[in-house]
């Protein structure tokens, strides 16, 4: 199976950068994670993106906070598919990183998720990789009928609970 790519611009985004890694780990996709910077460390993270095809990588997943400019100057390097996940920072709410990650000009995508939004884009990129792996895209329907067995639960539970208060 190829590869998943996680790159942080700083160790800071590992929190949010965890919630992809435990669902990753989770659907037994093979991964490699990096601290590579837009602006810190330009040519090795412009480097990663362009060898991630050789290197036997499906997609990338982009976490960056404030100007987070890390997806898309990871996607100009590469056509590979590239998700972006902004991560809230300590002034606007991650309201900056979202808009600069999402609001890529024409020609070069970047697919946003939500702000902080790691396991949707662990869970994307798993989506991605399944097209060519069907025991994957087993584990993924697996994975929706038991989120949707536990809501189906939590519901019969709070039906029981109000009717005896
Ligand atoms: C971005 O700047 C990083 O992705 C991080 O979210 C933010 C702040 O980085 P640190 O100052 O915490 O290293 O490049």
């Amino acid at each position: 199976m190829k590869k998943i790519g996680i790159i942080m611009g700083s160790k800071s985004d590992l929190p949010v950068v965890q919630k992809a890694i435990d669902v990753l780990k989770e659907l037994e996709i093979p991964y490699e994670a990096h601290i590579l910077s837009a602006h810190r460390t330009p040519v090795e993270a412009a480097d990663f993106a362009r060898s991630a095809r050789a290197n036997g990588f499906a997609a990338i997943i982009a976490f960056a906070g404030m100007a987070a400019h890390l997806a898309g100057a990871v996607a100009a390097n590469t056509t590979l598919p590239v998700i972006g996940v902004p991560c809230k920072g300590p002034v606007f709410d991650g309201m900056d990183a979202l808009l600069s990650t999402v609001q890529m000009p024409s020609g070069i995508p970047v697919a946003t998720v939500a702000v902080n939004g790691g396991a949707n884009a662990a869970l994307l990129a798993a989506e991605i990789l399944s097209v060519g792996e069907p025991d994957l895209a087993c584990r993924l329907k697996d994975r929706r009928e038991a989120a949707a067995s536990a809501i189906l639960e939590q519901d019969a539970q709070l039906e029981k609970e109000l009717r005896q208060s």
